[in-house]
């Protein structure tokens, strides 16, 4: 496993650590489409466990941000998935008891890195994307 990315974060009184696992190396060849972990602290017992896997698609980076009440991540994803040619990145939002759930899919191209940008009361991704051109801001808006 290539792990490409580690983000930390905290929902209420529970952290986490996700893992952004690039690429599975086989003695020839590599598959870039793997499952990333979200690990949960456990505080009694002093270490992370497995919280819950994501499909992922030669993932670079995983943001975590939260709007008001609400929190997500997003995989940064430099892969198509098998059998398809677009690249898109993927928004999860944190339901709960019912975890992490695919809310959103973004056609960004192959992305190595999203950041989160609040400006005043207005959430924005900036997505780089070393392929195209030039970078993109997107505007998130949650209803
Ligand atoms: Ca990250
Ligand atoms: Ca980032």
């Amino acid at each position: 496993m290539g792990a490409a990315d580690w983000e930390f974060f905290v929902i209420g009184d529970q952290y986490f650590l996700a893992v952004a696992n690039n690429a599975v190396f086989t003695t020839d060849q590599s598959q870039t489409t793997t499952m990333s972990v979200i690990y949960e602290l456990n505080i009694r017992d002093q270490r992370f466990y497995e919280y819950q896997r994501i499909q992922t698609h030669g993932v670079n980076d995983i943001e975590y941000f939260s709007i008001g009440n609400q929190h997500f991540i997003i995989a940064a994803n430099t892969k198509p998935p098998v059998g398809s040619r677009e690249v898109t990145s993927v928004i999860y939002r944190w339901m709960g008891l019912e975890k992490f759930v695919r809310a959103h899919e973004l056609s960004v191209g192959s992305c190595t890195d999203f950041d989160y940008v609040q400006i005043n009361d207005e959430h924005f991704l900036a997505a780089a994307n070393p392929r195209g051109t030039r970078s993109k801001f997107y505007k998130i808006v949650t209803y």
